[in-house]
């Protein structure tokens, strides 16, 4: 993987202090009850248990409302995850989660919004809606949980699915360059990116923080196992393999920054990358709003005899 040139870290580095886990599902928790015969619907092991598990904690460590938290899911295996937390809830067709979160955000700029989504769900088919929304920079996080695959339709390769690896439609090992989703989030016009792994998991809370903190758009790549289909085909059959393959794999953007450029390939380059600020969205437009029902401004009548401030 490559990595860009971080603006300014964000990367705090004081530890993370966790409660128990019971304190986290009193609050933020919407769990199958199990007495009822209903179960996690994730494989066992799956990292999206591990990386719901940092999103509650984030959630914690800002003191969010769930009353005042909305997800915004598409397709996929990480699809039910909203509905395993308090917070609302907004299941979107495969894709279209940003298009909705910016929707709502729109709505209502008071709400925290944040997307779910697959690699193949945010990078594929919902490629477009995701960069329009970078482009807008509009007030939501989005977090891609980044498996490699199409894991609900049976391990399919995507636009992440690492070069040369096996799928179960790269049966030969992919042909294709995949997507570096925070350098293409940043060239979109994120002011915040970061990419993480559920082995990393308290760099991964960090991450979501920030991101949540941070006012605009903002990214978070987590790395997932999908030990089922794509660990199975590639030598990692459990969700171990995997979490010690990231361990083994992963190096900080301020290690990536002092290594040779080919020492850094094949590596996962974990860290938090800004941007400058740039006007977020919904504040523009309630600004806009404002101004107009004062009678501040005057629509375009056609004809103008000055030329733009570009700003
Ligand atoms: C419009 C549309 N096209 C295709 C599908 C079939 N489909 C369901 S899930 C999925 C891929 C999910 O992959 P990803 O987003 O990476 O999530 P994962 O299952 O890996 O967590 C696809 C193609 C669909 N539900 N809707
Ligand atoms: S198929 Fe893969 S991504 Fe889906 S629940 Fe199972 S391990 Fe997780
Ligand atoms: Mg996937």
């Amino acid at each position: 993987m490559t990595t860009v040139e971080a603006p300014r870290a964000t990367e705090r580095r004081q530890p993370v202090k966790p409660k128990p886990m019971q304190e986290y599902i009193e609050v933020f928790g919407n769990l199958p009850d199990e007495k009822q015969g209903r179960h996690f619907r994730y494989c066992p092991g799956c990292g999206l248990g591990i990386a719901q598990s940092a999103i509650v904690r984030a959630w914690d460590r800002i003191g969010l409302d769930p009353e005042k938290v909305v997800t915004v899911g598409g397709s996929g295996c990480y699809a039910v995850m909203g509905s395993y937390l308090t917070a609302s809830q907004a299941h979107m067709g495969h894709g279209r989660a940003c298009a909705m979160a910016t929707a709502i955000k729109m709505s209502d700029p008071e709400l925290t919004v944040i997307t779910l989504q697959g690699d193949g769900d945010g990078m594929a088919i919902g490629a477009q809606h995701f960069v329009h929304a970078a482009r807008r920079n509009i007030d939501i996080t989005v977090v891609i949980f980044n498996n490699f695959v199409y894991g609900e339709t049976g391990g399919q390769h995507g636009p992440t699915t690492p070069r040369t690896t096996m799928t179960q439609t790269s049966p030969y090992g992919m042909v294709e360059n995949e997507f570096d989703i925070v350098n293409m989030a940043l060239g979109a016009g994120a002011g915040y990116a970061a990419r993480t792994t559920v082995f990393h998991a308290q760099h991964m809370v960090r991450a979501i923080e920030g991101a949540i903190r941070h006012k605009g758009f903002s990214v978070v790549e987590i790395l997932q196992n999908c030990h089922e289909l794509w660990g199975k085909r590639n030598g990692m059959p459990k969700a171990t393999d995997m979490l010690a393959w990231y361990r083994d794999n992963s190096v900080t953007s301020a290690q990536a920054a002092k290594l040779e450029p080919e020492d850094v390939l094949g590596k996962f380059v974990i860290g938090t990358w800004t941007a400058p600020d740039r006007p977020e969205m919904s504040e523009e437009w309630q600004k806009l709003v404002a101004r107009v029902q004062a009678g501040e401004v005057e629509p375009s009548k056609g004809a103008s005899s000055k030329p733009p401030a570009l700003q």
